[in-house]
């Protein structure tokens, strides 16, 4: 390694099958072996993972942060048990980078937990907390557009459910339920992952011919215990459950930032503290993972 190389640079490419550099450092993170924790926090947003670096790591012990293509990792201790919170942006690509390269520079059994923010299905008040006891995926379906298909394609798929880590759930469920202390509603429920924010999540946008009017109801149809969507969670889900060489323990948790029955929304000062308050929970639960 040169002398001058950072935590986050990516040297020359050797492997177009599986990009990692002279050293080890895999493409899209910038780590290596030994950089990333084997407990994971995952959010979306980049200020959310600051703010629980800065508030609920152990002060007095190193920290170490890097950057690279939208990946900001945050290694430190959480009641002295090392942890990595990571922010990777939105959409199941991102969380599919992080779990695989992950996976690679890490050894033994991982724990993933995701703390994010989503819409509900149910009218529950926003700021509720709700975890994903399993996970479908829409994906909108580009076919249903062209001029050959008459129509005759559903504009939008919705895949089987995956489950989330019966341990994992257990345990987040557990301490979001401590740390709200009836404060406010935990829930669990079954949680749809959508490809975009709008069409797929059934929002109406005029500009476009989203078709997808029906999209929301049918979930709700096919599964009556639909509580959530957003835009991570079963790219996390399916993977753990396809890992092969070592086990992934994976689990997920959201705000809910919007009520998609009674179009209402939570204001920033409450999800502010709501970050906070259920960070410390996901960290709870990831540090009494047995691994
Ligand atoms: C959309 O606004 C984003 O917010 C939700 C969705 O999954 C999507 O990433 O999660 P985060 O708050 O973790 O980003």
């Amino acid at each position: 390694m040169s002398t001058d190389k950072k935590i986050g640079d990516v040297g020359n490419i050797g492997n177009a099958n599986f990009p990692v550099d002279a050293d080890g450092v895999v493409y899209h993170l910038g780590v290596k072996k030994g950089q990333l924790s084997q407990r994971i926090l995952t959010v979306g947003d980049y200020g959310r993972a600051i703010k629980l670096r800065d508030h609920l790591f152990d002060t007095g012990k190193k920290v170490v942060t890097s950057e690279h293509r939208g990946f900001h990792i945050h290694t430190g201790e959480y009641k002295n048990v090392p942890v990595s919170i990571v922010s990777i942006g939105m959409g199941t690509p991102m969380m599919d980078f992080l779990v695989r390269e992950g996976r690679y520079v890490t050894e033994g059994t991982m724990a993933i937990v995701r703390y994010g923010t989503c819409g509900s299905l149910r009218d529950v008040p926003v700021g509720t907390l709700a975890i994903a006891k399993e996970c479908v995926l829409i994906r909108r379906n580009p076919d249903h557009w062209h001029a050959d298909s008459s129509n005759q394609v559903k504009p939008y798929d919705i895949s089987k459910a995956v489950k989330g880590d019966t341990e994992m759930v257990e345990k987040l469920t557990n301490a979001f339920t401590t740390e709200f202390n009836g404060r406010r509603q935990v829930i669990q429920g079954l949680n749809a992952t959508a490809d975009s924010f709008y069409s797929s999540q059934g929002r109406q946008d005029s500009n476009f011919d989203d078709h997808n009017q029906e999209l929301i109801p049918s979930i709700i149809q096919t599964h009556p215990d639909a509580a959530t969507l957003e835009m991570e969670t079963f790219q996390l889900y399916h993977l753990a459950e396809r890992s092969t060489v070592e086990p992934i323990k994976a689990a997920a948790a959201t705000i809910i930032l919007a009520n998609r029955v009674s179009n209402s929304f939570l204001g920033n000062d409450e999800k502010a503290q709501l970050e906070l308050d259920g960070g410390r929970a996901c960290l709870e639960a990831l540090i009494s993972m047995k691994l």
